[in-house]
């Protein structure tokens, strides 16, 4: 080896196992239902493991399954050992990292440590008194100054949670105010307390012992707050017509987030030799954040969800809804590519159960376009550096629900936010218009497997309806055509396991100004491979746009019969050299 030239810590022969790996997340209860009760479970996942493995995907993430009081949808864990039952049981639990070990594949569990649920025994502890032993597990706070406990403005800040409202809430019993960055039944845990973090290792080193190959970190760069010594917790800049502010600086990547994760590595992670994979979601993080977070030498996560480009078609907030240009998609993208080059690894993701689908979102879901703006969008990101994440449903193209009123929204974000907009005094069909673009229950209506009344989800009632596009858009129906957006997932995913450049290649974007063409190279050695898409219903003379496409070869294309014109949502992969 030359000393002056060590191999590049993501080389060919060097690259974690992940960088040619691609994940795919589960939403249990949207999942399959093999009870009858209308809600996903276990028992469900295990039945559609084939899916899985026909689409060729490496590892599953499962988002949570422990119990909890569903407040949020199992983002409120009252038990992070445990299974709830409306999900199953716990032998079924060690029943899928089984079956997914004996199938080649790895089990990535969600790992949600800033809260625990109010319905947590830690909680209760802490709430019992303020001398319990557990008292500086959360955040309590008295009321502010001279403000009597209960009235608007004794908040110890003025930071909005999340779901609408203030982030802490009054517990009458001792008259002191808890901090809650999510809804008021997901209270934060105390990071500054080193017994709060030991008991959380001691908890993730069991699931690892058991057999799981990872976490997916809920909102991990939040679990350090900005404390001044005194304990003072600091507000934020006001946010227009709600009376509070935005708390987001004392607690986006806050002053001992470093040290939290590498303490978490050593204490969990550092000496075992299984293969595993752990992702940091990290609303607000940067790409010199990022880059620090991500960087093999210092321990940290193997690569976060950053979310920069699912704010692109947002103003003041999500349900601020504005078009997507794609010049700021292709900045923000090639800024992320460049930024992690040579240290560091990305996540790409369009959606998870938190997102709208993206074939509604940023594609064309219109009867023209949608199998040809799914598989466009799939190749685009795919082909990036990175490890690509797909949700369920997105291999299938499915889009978004046809929401006609308020009531048929379940999500806590979706339903306080219509809350407070009606209170604001805002025009409910405007609201009701955002929200049916925006609102995370697009992403949570049931998986559509096939053609039948319940889409082959349960044989009892949904929990969210099943979208009527099923007896169209279904797995069964795309199993065996090869032309369905299911069949390319697959090629893409097939693409990235066979080609090195997929995985490690460097990225280079091309056109950068372009406003519907997204192109880029990516290069491993002397191979070059040109990818190309055309995100909108404007067709153009490839040769024109690109001389360098003429006379290459085509790996993979999303469109028959490739010709010299690039035709609407047209994506072709060419190898060039
Ligand atoms: O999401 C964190 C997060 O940033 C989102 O909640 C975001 O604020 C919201 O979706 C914007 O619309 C994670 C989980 O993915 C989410 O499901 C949970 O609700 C949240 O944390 C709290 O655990």
């Amino acid at each position: 080896m030359d000393p002056a030239n060590p191999p590049h810590p993501m080389g060919t022969e060097s690259a974690p196992w992940w960088t040619s790996a691609v994940v795919y997340q589960v939403y249990p209860r949207s999942f399959q239902d093999c009870d009858g009760d209308g809600i996903g479970d276990l028992g469900g996942v295990l039945q559609r493991l084939d899916h899985l493995a026909d689409l060729g995907v490496d590892v599953l993430w499962l988002s949570p399954v422990y119990p909890s009081p569903q407040a949020d949808n199992g983002y409120d864990i009252s038990d992070y050992e445990g299974i709830d039952p409306l999900f199953g049981t716990q032998a079924q639990l060690d029943e899928l990292i089984a079956a997914l070990h004996g199938r080649g594949m790895r089990l990535v569990m969600d790992l949600v440590v800033n809260h625990t649920s109010d319905e947590h025994p830690w909680f209760v502890e802490s709430r019992s008194s303020p001398s319990s032993p557990k008292r500086d597990w959360y955040w309590w706070r008295p009321p502010r100054g001279r403000f009597a406990a209960g009235t608007p403005g004794a908040e110890p800040t003025n930071w909005q949670s999340a779901f609408s409202g203030p982030a802490w809430t009054l517990d009458e019993a001792s008259g002191e105010y808890y901090l809650h960055l999510f809804t008021r039944k997901q209270p934060d845990l105390n990071w500054e307390n080193p017994e709060v973090r030991q008991a959380i290792y001691a908890m993730m080193r069991r699931w690892l012992d058991r057999g799981v190959d990872g976490f997916r970190m809920d909102v991990i760069n939040m679990i350090s707050k900005d404390v001044a010594d005194d304990g003072h917790l600091h507000d934020g800049p006001p946010i227009p017509g709600t009376g509070l502010g935005d708390g987001s600086a004392s607690y986006i990547c806050g002053p001992r987030i470093h040290e939290f994760l590498q303490e978490m590595h050593r204490e969990v992670f550092s000496g075992r030799d299984a293969a595993l994979l752990t992702v940091g979601e990290m609303p607000g993080v940067t790409i010199e954040q990022a880059k620090l977070f991500t960087d093999p030498a210092r321990a940290e996560v193997d690569m976060v969800f950053q979310f920069e480009h699912v704010n692109l078609d947002q103003g003041s907030s999500k349900w601020d809804v504005r078009p997507l240009r794609l010049r700021n998609l292709k900045a923000s993208f090639g800024r992320w590519q460049a930024g992690l080059a040579d240290v560091g690894w990305n996540s790409l993701y369009w959606d998870n159960h938190d997102q709208p689908r993206a074939v509604s979102r940023f594609g064309d879901d219109s009867p023209a376009f949608r199998r040809d703006s799914a598989t466009c969008l799939a190749t685009l990101l795919h082909l990036h550096r990175g490890t690509p994440y797909v949700y369920q449903g997105e291999e299938l193209g499915m889009a978004n629900f046809p929401f006609a009123s308020v009531d048929e929204f379940r999500d806590v974000e979706s339903v306080n936010h219509f809350g407070a907009a009606m209170v604001a005094g805002q025009d409910p069909t405007a609201v009701l218009a955002a929200m049916r673009r925006m609102s995370r229950d697009n992403a949570r209506t049931p998986v559509q497997w096939d053609a039948s009344p319940s889409a082959g989800f349960t044989t009892g009632t949904s929990w969210l309806p099943v979208n009527p596009d099923h007896v169209e858009w279904n797995a069964a129906a795309q199993r065996d055509d090869p032309t369905s957006v299911l069949a390319h997932y697959r090629r893409l995913i097939a693409l990235r396991h066979e080609n090195p450049v997929v995985a490690l290649g460097d990225f280079a974007m091309l056109l950068p100004e372009h406003e519907h063409v997204y192109a880029f190279t990516r290069t491993l050695d002397s191979q070059v491979l040109l990818v190309v898409c055309n995100v909108g219903a404007t067709p153009y003379e490839l040769s024109a746009l690109l001389p360098r496409a003429n006379g290459a070869t085509l790996l993979l294309g999303n469109l028959p019969d490739a010709a010299a014109t690039l035709r609407p949502w047209e994506a072709r992969v060419l190898q060039l050299s």
